[in-house]
């Protein structure tokens, strides 16, 4: 079994959350923040402790309990220039987490970057990213709570813990959709079904395969590399991304390209455009099961939810071979029986940032307010992981087929054009136009989420 007071609460469980916000600063003072870091550590969740609350969470609601329960959750994180700001000169077998994000989006495709549009001199891309990422970020805290004065009051606390040890350099702040929107994100799609049941940690669900724990953490059983650093073990690579969802642009593009077909009046035609592009219907009903219509209970068990795995859909007339979902995790239908799927899991934790669509923006089909997803993922290895899926599935035209196409929700093509093919189930070859990123990167960073027993031995003094 996997020790989970050890391993920090985000990264297996998630936080239970409304609200959550990343709060990324520079180390100042090695010394002292080694120092003062001990009395910071005691507010660091584990694993347990998440565990613990989202029972009492989920009982206070079945008992009719009115409001939410006041609740806080910190994790910290640090990026390999936090390591080397603090001294800490042990490798931990990652150059994608040695060298940076920046440096990621800062190399074109052709040098083995994830293609982040931007401006490009030579072999160099100047990637178009909020200045705050452009900054040498050295750590995170990431904060989660029911409300956003309980998470202020969390980070007064922490920051003044650290009082002359570190300089913050800003945050960024998420929150669940309102209503019936919660769980759902930015272009109305619900999130966070498909997160893998980790050995020891969570028994899989009918369809789901069991991920071993070292996909996930560092040191553990089917981690691919072999780790120097014994503090090490039980740590995860956090990565960040900050990504801005062009919603009324994708909503208009849905409704000018609405599929058709006898039957299908033209909204339902952008709803199963938008469904084919995703992999899944709004309500998260996967279209492998359901590739006609929308089947919310399908969604709402767990048992439906990911009992699927495209084995029955060579032809991906149930499913585009490009789209989203398949892309990700093409489970056994890419080519069936393709290597290397189970060890390219990932655990996501992100959540929404931004107002929701005005009426405004809705009628005009132009986004004028920011809004999209604070995208979270854990992994044991960053080149298996979200440097993989981005790079190599999502932006490869020719994954897994040649002529499949780009992920239409987030496969980057650097500034050039992108199409994708698949979404027409009476045209399955035809290709389609994306007229522009629908997904737009706005910057992140590359961490280490250690254990609680690593920021004891080896981070505090
Ligand atoms: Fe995705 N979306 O709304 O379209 N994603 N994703 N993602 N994603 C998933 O099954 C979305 C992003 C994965 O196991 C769902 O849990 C959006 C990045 C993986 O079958 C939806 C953004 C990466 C899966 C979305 C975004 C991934 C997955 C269905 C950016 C990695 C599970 C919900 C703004 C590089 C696949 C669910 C599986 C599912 C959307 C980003 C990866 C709705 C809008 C950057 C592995």
């Amino acid at each position: 079994a996997l020790n989970l007071d050890n391993i920090q609460g985000d990264v297996l469980e998630g936080f239970p959350k409304r609200f959550e916000s990343f709060l990324f600063f520079q180390i100042t003072n090695a010394t002292l923040f080694r120092q003062k870091l001990k009395a910071v550590i005691p507010f660091i969740t584990n694993t347990t402790k998440v565990l613990a609350d989202t029972k009492a969470i989920n009982e206070h609601k079945n008992n009719g309990g009115k409001g939410l329960l006041k609740l806080s959750h910190a994790n910290i994180a640090f990026s390999a220039k936090g390591l080397k700001a603090l001294g800490i000169a042990d490798q931990l077998g990652d150059s994608f987490f040695t060298n940076g994000q920046l440096a990621d989006a800062s190399a074109t495709f052709a040098n083995g970057g994830i293609e982040d549009p931007g401006k490009v001199t030579g072999t160099t891309i100047d990637p178009a990213w909020d200045p705050l990422f452009k900054q040498e970020i050295h750590a995170v805290f990431i904060v989660a709570g029911e409300s956003q004065l309980t998470i202020n009051a969390e980070l007064v606390t922490l920051t003044t813990l650290l009082l002359g040890s570190i300089k913050v350099l800003g945050t960024e702040t998420g929150n669940v959709r309102p209503g019936n929107e919660a769980g759902h994100e930015p272009f109305g799609f619900n999130d966070g079904l498909s997160n893998p049941p980790v050995i020891g940690f969570r028994a899989p669900n009918t369809g789901e395969i069991p991920t071993k724990p070292g996909v996930i953490l560092l040191g553990e059983d089917g981690d691919s590399v072999t780790r120097q650093a014994p503090w090490a073990k039980d740590s995860s690579f956090f990565v960040f991304r900050k990504l801005e969802q062009r919603v009324p642009e994708f909503n208009l593009f849905l409704k000018q390209n609405a599929l058709k077909g006898p039957g299908l009046t033209a909204d339902q035609g952008s709803e199963l455009l938008g469904a084919r592009l995703v992999g899944r219907w709004k309500s998260g009903a996967p279209i492998d099961r359901d590739p006609l219509a929308d089947n919310p209970a399908d969604a709402a068990d767990p048992n439906k939810v990911n009992d699927f795995d495209y084995s029955d859909d060579p032809t991906e007339i149930r499913c585009p071979f490009a789209a989203h979902l398949r892309k990700m995790n093409p489970r056994n239908g890419a080519i069936p029986g393709l290597a290397g799927v189970q060890v390219r899991r990932i655990i996501r934790q992100g959540i929404p940032y931004g107002p929701e669509v005005t009426f405004d923006e809705a009628s005009s089909g132009v986004t004028k307010h920011s809004r999209g997803l604070l995208f979270v993922c854990y992994q044991s290895n960053l080149s298996l992981g979200f440097h993989f899926l981005q790079r190599t599935w999502a932006n490869n035209p020719n994954f897994p087929n040649a002529t499949n196409g780009f992920d239409p929700i987030i496969g980057q093509a650097g500034n050039n054009p992108r199409t994708t093919s698949g979404t027409d189930p009476n045209n399955l070859t035809g290709q389609l136009n994306l007229p522009q990123l629908f997904v737009v990167p706005k910057g992140g960073e590359y961490f280490v989420s250690p254990s609680i027993s690593a920021l004891k031995t080896t981070f505090a003094a």
